[in-house]
């Protein structure tokens, strides 16, 4: 049986949804969990959209529940237990060209500001170019990059090979992750590491820069 959030989540129970998530959270429960919840559901809807069960709005509507909780759960977030001194460096993040997927990217960008990171976050769809830009302006020690689609890992390769080409791949860690990401793809796009999810992806960043 699944839980009864992942479960409202998955057949498109709004207000059910909302309701156990601000019930959990008020409960104490740990925020990421509760996220990890509804990234259970969403791979659910995922796999009945590719099933031709669920179509376009439902994946709009999965998503769109899923950025309220994710609002919801923020105040409840904490910072990573750890450092004896607090950690600031610069990241620079986008879901890159080609990908709109933004969620993952967003409670990463979250989790890592509220760890003492300086992030400037360049959205979605971000052209390789855009990145380097941004390297040059800000001047950070990491670069992530996230992606979704399977066709947008060779957008992350390309965007990895404009850095190099632009003579900036030294400067600078790249951190890529989202969906289907792991090592083989991290291999593939000649990134430094790949964060399976928003915890990871701020411990990344802290050995990095700390
Ligand atoms: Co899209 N979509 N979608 N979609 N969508 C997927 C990704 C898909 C797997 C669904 C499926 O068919 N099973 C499929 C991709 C298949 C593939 O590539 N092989 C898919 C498709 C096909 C599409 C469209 C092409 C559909 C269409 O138009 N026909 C289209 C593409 C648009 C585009 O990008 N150009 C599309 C559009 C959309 C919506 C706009 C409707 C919506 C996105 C809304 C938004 O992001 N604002 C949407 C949604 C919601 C999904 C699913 C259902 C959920 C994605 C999500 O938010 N997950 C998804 C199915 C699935 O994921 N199984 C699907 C929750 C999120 C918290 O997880 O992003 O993995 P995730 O992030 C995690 C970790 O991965 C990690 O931390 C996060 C927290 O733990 N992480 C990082 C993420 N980024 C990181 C970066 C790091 C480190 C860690 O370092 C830099």
């Amino acid at each position: 049986m699944p839980h009864d959030l992942v479960d409202a989540m998955a057949n498109m129970r709004e207000a059910e949804a909302m309701d156990l998530a601000q019930k959990m959270l008020d409960a104490g429960e740990d925020p990421l969990q509760v996220l990890d919840l509804c990234r259970q559901a969403l791979e659910i809807v995922g796999k009945r959209f590719e099933a031709g069960k669920y179509f376009l709005p439902e994946l709009i509507m999965a998503g769109e529940m899923l950025k309220k909780i994710s609002q919801t759960a923020k105040p409840f977030m904490k910072k990573e237990p750890n450092p004896k001194t607090e950690v600031t460096g610069k990241v620079v993040i986008g879901s890159v060209k080609g990908d709109i997927h933004d969620i993952g990217k967003d409670i990463v960008t979250f989790m890592l500001d509220i760890n003492g990171f300086e992030v400037h976050d360049l959205g979605v769809d971000v052209p390789a170019e855009k990145f380097v830009d941004a390297i040059k302006e800000v001047q950070p020690e990491v670069v992530g990059m996230s992606a979704l689609l399977t066709t947008a890992f060779e957008s992350m390769k390309n965007t990895v090979e404009v850095i190099k080409d632009a003579g900036l791949r030294d400067q600078v860690k790249i951190m890529v992750g989202g969906g289907a990401v792991d090592e083989k793809v991290r291999a593939y796009t000649g990134a430094d590491a790949y964060g399976p999810d928003a915890v990871a992806a701020v411990k990344l960043s802290k050995k990095w820069i700390g």
